[in-house]
């Protein structure tokens, strides 16, 4: 298909460019983006960037993970700005080897959260210009590479379970209807396309299966992420 040819010729470019093949790993809270990276851990010559959750729940001692939660009208902006901080760090992180696993992006941050708590009214305007204002520059000034997206496509219903289950205690507040409207927002950045910019081609899996079937769907990932595309 017209995306994976578009790929291969990414990957192609790339290895005479000497840049790795960069890939986003998006989808909703509780989609499984940790493990579908674990799940190419047992592969060489791949990098692979989790998420800096840690890095949220501990900046010298504060959880802005936790206050953002607790008191979105106050802390909300503080948190997104250094969600795209640690996001960009990611982004721009030399890597040795000549592919790139990287979970979320300063993109889904934008496009799903921000807009998210815009929506919501916990970011005030002013608030909300000013993000988006950085987020222009950074992407116009710094080089934010990346080659393919694979959305880990769930149901709202699914993750909401999966979230209560995993009892993250910041988490516990979420409703289903945060839940929900984070969905369509991914829904309308990676599928219904109504950014004018996806950075890359997306792939779509099935990530509501349950454990005992999720690698095989990982699995239709491997050959455009592994070098065998070229
Ligand atoms: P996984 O492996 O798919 O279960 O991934 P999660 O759920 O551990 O990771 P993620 O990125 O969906 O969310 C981690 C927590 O951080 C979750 O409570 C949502 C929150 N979060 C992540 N990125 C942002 C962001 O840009 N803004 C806001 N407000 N929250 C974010």
């Amino acid at each position: 298909c017209f995306d994976f040819k578009l790929c291969s010729l990414r990957l192609k470019m790339n290895c005479a460019n000497s840049r790795p093949f960069t890939v986003l790993v998006e989808g909703n809270i509780g989609s499984g983006k940790t493990t579908f990276l674990e799940h190419f851990r047992q592969f060489e010559d791949i990098t692979l960037l989790t998420e800096p959750v840690e890095e949220w729940r501990n900046l010298k001692g504060w959880n802005l993970l936790d206050l953002m939660y607790s008191d979105p009208a106050k802390w909300a902006m503080t948190f997104q700005a250094y969600v795209s901080l640690t996001m960009l760090e990611m982004h721009r992180r030399p890597t040795s080897t000549p592919v790139k696993l990287m979970e979320r992006s300063i993109f889904s941050a934008k496009y799903c959260f921000v807009e998210q708590m815009k929506r919501l009214g916990t970011l005030h305007p002013a608030q909300f210009a000013v993000l988006d204002e950085w987020f222009k520059f950074i992407n116009t000034e710094i080089p934010v590479e990346a080659d393919l997206i694979v959305y880990l496509k769930t149901t709202p219903s699914i993750v909401y379970d999966r979230i209560k289950k995993r009892a993250r205690s910041e988490e516990q507040c979420v409703p289903l209807s945060y839940i929900e409207e984070l969905h369509k927002l991914h829904e309308d950045w990676l599928i219904n396309r109504t950014h004018a910019d996806c950075p890359a081609p997306v792939l779509v899996l099935d990530a509501d299966l349950d454990l005992s079937q999720i690698t095989e769907e990982y699995k239709k990932s491997e050959h455009q992420i592994l070098r065998k595309a070229v």
